[in-house]
């Protein structure tokens, strides 16, 4: 690593591959055998994507989106010892409310997970009189206590921040509408306890590169770095033919998220393998989580791919920061604290 540091614990069975010689000149490259998840991985389950790892007790767990055969998508907890095969439970999560009641959502997606002081918090979006957030936390992925739901409707694609911000808890979410949501920039806001959600800032918005001039959304929990927050998200564009979502990268401020530092002009990843352009909805790379290790900067990315598979892609902080700030691009916006 060069003068780069990054706070993170150490990850020594963090999945990994160099890079190729003959990858492209982005800073993120594929793991050979993606996708790691097959489709049918369970008897109820036909398809796993948008999903969330952690490392956990030198092994690793993860909160995956279910799409089930009923056609619902539903969350399940899985294990792994290497971080790229996964025991998938064929039961859903059930989670509990604060006085022990069972708490099911009707839908569950999209589900990220982040570990703050030592407890590890799940945010997902789920069905509250329209799409918006669900958050519960657990400390032993055995039970799963439902906390309140952070946000009205309509909303997706929280991600909390892995440590408190001048005391609070920081959450990125990007307000939308009830359908595929045409428009979207990501907002941070502040808790000081998990149930007051406040001091709403705007973070960043869609640009005018093409590739994410639609929409964008929060993808995994930021890493930190001493250069700032280490971003990577969705960006999405409109065809003909429908959208594109492509992984982006940016810098945020350390002390005030809100500012973006850096952001790359360029993706980071698109689709263009099979099991990214082929599938339940074609031409889909959605970041959920980039487990990092404290002790080489190696990151390792999970990814939906096509709203069918989880793919894992690599880079380094080092090569991915470098990269970021070779190909910065900001919009006014992006500099502003973020209130108006
Ligand atoms: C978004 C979300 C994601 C999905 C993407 C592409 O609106 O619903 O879960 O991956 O669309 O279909």
């Amino acid at each position: 690593m060069s003068d780069l540091i990054v706070m993170g614990e150490s990850i020594p069975n963090l999945p990994w591959q160099d890079k190729p010689k003959n990858c492209p000149a982005l800073p993120l490259w594929r793991y050979s055998a993606n996708p790691i998840i097959q489709r049918n991985p369970a008897p109820d389950i036909a398809r796993v994507f948008n999903s969330a790892v952690v490392p956990y007790e030198g092994a690793f767990v993860g909160v995956f989106r279910g799409e089930c055969v009923d056609g619902v998508p539903r969350l399940y907890l899985g294990e792994s010892a290497d971080g790229i095969q996964w025991n998938i439970d064929s039961e859903q999560i059930l989670f509990k409310d604060g006085h022990g009641k069972p708490f099911l959502s009707l839908y569950a997606y999209d589900p990220r997970l982040v570990k703050v002081d030592g407890e590890f918090y799940i945010m997902w979006c789920q069905d509250f009189y329209g799409a918006s957030i669900g958050l519960a936390k657990t400390t032993d992925f055995k039970t799963f206590i439902r906390l309140e739901n952070p946000f009205i409707p309509y909303n997706r694609n929280a991600v909390m921040f892995p440590r408190k911000i001048g005391g609070n808890y920081i959450m990125m979410s990007r307000p939308s509408d009830s359908g595929h949501t045409p428009f979207g920039d990501i907002f941070i806001s502040e808790s000081p306890d998990m149930v007051y959600w406040g001091r709403h800032r705007h973070m960043m918005g869609k640009t005018a590169f093409w590739w994410e001039s639609v929409k964008i959304g929060g993808g995994c929990a930021p890493i930190e770095t001493n250069e700032g927050w280490l971003l990577f998200y969705h960006g999405v564009t409109g065809t003909c033919n429908g959208f594109v979502y492509s992984i982006g990268g940016a810098i945020l401020d350390i002390a005030q998220p809100s500012i973006v530092k850096y952001r790359s002009k360029n993706f980071l990843l698109t689709p263009e393998e099979w099991y990214e352009e082929r599938g339940f909805v074609p031409n889909v790379t959605f970041p959920c989580a980039a487990v990092c290790d404290g002790d080489t900067g190696r990151i390792a990315i999970y990814y939906g791919a096509a709203d069918t598979y989880v793919g894992l892609a690599f880079t380094t902080v080092d090569e991915v920061v470098s990269y970021i700030k070779a190909n910065n691009s900001l919009t006014a916006e992006d500099r502003e604290i973020g209130i108006r």
